[in-house]
């Protein structure tokens, strides 16, 4: 054979098509096997949003994948390897608006480009699996889950806020809203408007979604465990309930009690302040802190807690709306604490005294209780609203080896854990045990209890748009709320909606789809209009790939039971936390409903870094995206590839350049064209044969530790470098045999990264079949292992002795261990040296007088 110059082009092309036309015959080459005796492998990526073109950033991930999924086939496993599309969404329906395409053809259309990128670059996806999220064969089954659900109580209805936008009359997206204001209305700040919304109970599964990830240790991502950890945020404390006093007869609010009275009431337990009666009502705090409640001086009720509206009066209703509207228009980060007195007062069920009742705006609702007891000299957040205000700062907890602070000289809170003073009988005591016996006491006395809280919410899932899974329900003015039967599904997505952007919810205005028949009394009804959260499509889907097209069921659960859980999940770290949270939750919940036997969907997680271009993030307005398509024709797939793994270790970000990419081509076309000047060629004496085995057995020995272990892809593509450099160096020293299978090895070696240039070359040396189907290359352990080189010891010319030391030591190395060897060292003693004549890797003389 002659050496040959690389033409990707050519290359690429003719392989492309030739697996193109298998995969149009319907033979995929990358099936998963049906019944199988191999070992199975599950490998995923992230699927992607059909926006329309794949960038740089999306080949990364894939080619990780990628590389995964085609070392494992030589490994002998039965490889899962599927894709699909997470096809509802936002930006079709923006796109439909903007160019009056519908959003099922905008989406479907952009479906079909990325995925000839897909297959143009060789991913070795099994295309008879696909999932399009958006295809009623799939949705029917998040409609049946919520059906489900429903029939569990997992699945519920509430008012909630959402944002909402006056001119365009319409509810927006958090993504919608840009400082505070509408994305369309620069100028007009965004409303909260409580509707009423669906919502799935997350918080069924806090505990076990935070236990189960015992399982996940040391195979997600340490980061991610603590991001999931802090976004459920379990707290271990005590709720505790404070009696409200009773108001005096005529609405005059009896007078605060003076800072002497308040802590009268502090020293004696149980001494009523005020001569008034006690009301059934009471306010429940959640605080971590029990031990200092003798402490508090007065309870915060966020603005939302249901008091404000059960007892407050308009003036003060108002005010707390006006909280509420200015927190939500400011959004999350810092703000001033704000708060007014209600004039209503609590018992403290410890102390005795009566504490002041007042609104927050920095208590949160949906949190705890809703409501806190204020503990300024212990808590910084309350320190900073009380001395604001000017109420009392009352210290109880003094650090172990210290006295307790003076209150007229704080300038911050003591946040420790340390010796509680000033709480009755249980001054003295620890914090750990203060906390211990007062909670149960609160529990004994019937005024609370230990209790744990979560940060985690109930996930809404209510989205007032067209473009996602109809929320399948009935509102029916007799029977209230009726879930559609499931004979009747799916509640297929009407097309030809009007969307005009208008603010009309787009359902709302198709009575074809709107006005049925309720299924109970058969009265006239209206369905549902709000369409699911696409969080939903997403957090499943990879059950679907083991059956996609089961039309009895979501999937068989024995193809579950084989396939499951996940081996591999590959994806961008930004779906660290709600992707996955919710993934976690439905495979609990089908777990409840007896569909999968595991509890958890993912048993390794990788996340990769990005990918950003000259230095910065890839985005439209910097005009640096890189494109899929452009970067395959200019350099190649392969190269491409090769490139992503290449420029760094795959958890980290690496800056795409074309020098960088450049390099790797001069890399393939090098491996190329010794390839083929080498195949079928006579060979050479065989004189260095000895070492380019070594060196190939050494490669193969760290590229499989590699893949197997550490997923140093840029490492291993390196060590194929160095070895090609080693072998070119000896080109003419290798024998025939020798040469043969240094190239197969080269060959499969680059298999799972560069696959077009691994199968031209196997082609190229007269092999059959595809190279993902061929076995790993195995190494010889004792060839592998780098025993070193013997030399020759000579003092003029005559054999003195050996010694062995690692290959590749220079000469002035290899003299001045030599000198060291005894023999040698006795020899030279007392005498000149006048000359030493090296020869590495085989012999060192001193010549001597
Ligand atoms: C009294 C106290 C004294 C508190 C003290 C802390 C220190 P984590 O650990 O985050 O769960 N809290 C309770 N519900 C709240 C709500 N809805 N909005 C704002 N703050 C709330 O925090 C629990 C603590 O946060 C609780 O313990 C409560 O303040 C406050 F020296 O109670 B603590
Ligand atoms: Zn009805």
């Amino acid at each position: 054979m002659s050496e040959k110059a690389y033409d990707f082009q050519a290359i690429e092309t003719k392989w492309f098509e030739q697996w193109d036309r298998a995969e149009v015959a319907g033979q995929s080459l990358y099936r998963a096997e049906e019944d199988s005796s191999k070992p199975k492998y599950y490998v995923l990526e992230m699927l992607p949003y059909p926006s329309g073109a794949l960038h740089i950033g999306h080949i990364r991930n894939y080619s990780i994948g990628d590389a995964l999924a085609r070392y494992m086939w030589m490994r002998g496993y039965n490889v899962l390897h599927p894709m699909g599309w997470d096809a509802f969404g936002l930006p079709a329906e923006n796109a439909a608006i903007a160019n009056r395409q519908p959003p099922r053809d905008w989406t479907l259309s952009n479906i079909g480009k990325m995925k000839r990128t897909h297959r143009r670059f060789a991913f070795s996806y099994d295309w008879s699996r696909e999932v399009t999220t958006c295809d009623p064969e799939y949705y029917r089954w998040n409609q049946w889950f919520f059906l489900k659900m429903l029939e569990r109580d997992l699945a519920y209805r509430k008012k909630a806020l959402v944002n909402w936008c006056p001119l365009c009359a319409t509810v927006l997206a958090n993504e919608q809203v840009v400082d505070g204001c509408c994305w369309r209305h620069e100028t007009t700040p965004v409303e909260q408007r409580a509707l009423e919304q669906w919502f799935l109970r997350t918080t069924h599964y806090s505990e076990d979604l935070l236990n189960d990830m015992a399982e996940l240790e040391g195979k997600w991502p340490a980061r991610v465990l603590t991001m999931q950890r802090n976004w459920i945020g379990r707290s271990e404390g005590a709720e505790v309930e404070f009696a409200l006093e009773e108001r005096a007869q005529n609405g005059a609010r009896p007078a605060p009690p003076s800072f002497h009275e308040f802590l009268g009431g502090l020293a004696a337990p149980g001494r009523a302040l005020c001569a008034l009666e006690e009301r059934a009502e009471s306010i429940r705090v959640f605080t971590t802190r029990i031990d200092t409640i003798y402490g508090a001086t007065c309870l915060i009720l966020a603005p939302e807690h249901p008091l404000v509206s059960e007892l407050l009066d308009g003036t003060m209703r108002a005010q707390a709306k006006a909280m509420i509207d200015a927190r939500a228009a400011q959004g999350p980060g810092d703000f001033e604490k704000e708060g007014f007195a209600t004039g209503l007062f609590a018992r403290n069920p410890f102390s005795g005294g009566a504490l002041p009742v007042w609104v927050g705006n920095f208590v949160l609702t949906g949190y705890g209780t809703g409501a806190i007891m204020a503990v300024p000299a212990h808590d910084q957040r309350d320190f900073e609203f009380c001395r604001k205000y000017g109420l009392p700062v009352v210290p109880v907890i003094r650090p172990v080896d210290g006295e307790l602070p003076d209150e007229s000289s704080m300038e911050q809170a003591l946040e420790i854990e340390g010796v509680v003073e000033n709480s009755g009988e249980y001054s003295g005591l620890s914090s750990a045990e203060a906390r211990t016996r007062m909670a149960a006491r609160a529990e004994r006395d019937g005024f609370g209890k230990p209790a744990v809280t979560f940060r985690l919410k109930d996930w809404g899932v209510s989205r007032q748009r067209y473009w996602g899974t109809p929320i399948p329900v009935i509102h029916c003015a007799v029977d209230g709320v009726v879930p559609v039967p499931e004979a009747d599904l799916p509640v297929l997505l009407p097309d030809n909606v009007r969307l005009t952007g208008d603010g009309q919810s787009p359902l709302a205005s198709v009575p074809e789809f709107v006005n049925v028949v309720c299924p109970q009394c058969g009265g006239p009804a209206r369905r549902e209009t709000d369409t699911m959260d696409t969080f939903v499509d997403s957090s499943w889907y990879f059950y679907r790939y083991c059956d996609p097209h089961n039309a009895a069921q979501p999937f068989d659960p024995a193809k579950i039971a084989y396939w499951f859980p996940i081996d591999q999940y590959i994806g961008g770290i930004e779906h660290a936390i709600l992707h996955l949270i919710y993934s976690r939750f439905w495979t609990k919940m089908m777990r409840d409903i007896g569909l999968v036997s595991n509890a958890e969907p993912i048993r390794k997680l990788f996340s990769q870094g990005m990918v950003i271009s000259e230095g910065a993030k890839m985005s439209k307005s910097r005009g640096n995206v890189r494109g899929a398509d452009a970067v395959a024709d200019k350099y190649g797939a392969d190269a491409a590839r090769l490139f992503v793994l290449f420029a760094g270790p795959p958890e980290r970000e690496i800056d795409w350049t074309d020098s960088g990419i450049e390099g790797i081509v001069r890399f393939l076309g090098r491996v190329y064209r010794f390839v083929t000047r080498n195949v079928g060629a006579p060979g050479g004496d065989g004189s260095a044969d000895r070492d380019v085995l070594r060196k190939l057995h050494q490669t193969v020995k760290k590229i499989t530790e590699d893949l197997d272990t550490r997923w140093h892809f840029n490492t291993s593509i390196a060590a194929v470098m160095e070895l090609l450099n080693e072998v070119h160096a000896a080109e003419a020293k290798i024998s025939a045999a020798a040469m043969r299978e240094t190239l197969r090895s080269v060959t499969l070696l680059l298999g799972p990264f560069a696959p077009y240039m691994a199968q031209e070359l196997w082609a190229e040396q007269g092999f059959d079949g595809l190279v993902f189907k061929q076995e790993w290359p195995k190494f010889d352990e004792e060839l592998a292992r780098d025993e070193g080189v013997e030399i020759v010891l000579q003092v003029n010319g005559k054999v003195r002795g050996r010694m062995t030391v690692p290959h590749g030591t220079d000469c002035e190395e290899l003299e001045s261990l030599a000198r060291r060897e005894p023999n040698v060292a006795a020899l030279l003693a007392g005498k000149a040296v006048v000359k030493v004549i090296c020869v590495a890797e085989r012999l060192v003389n001193f010549v001597v007088r």
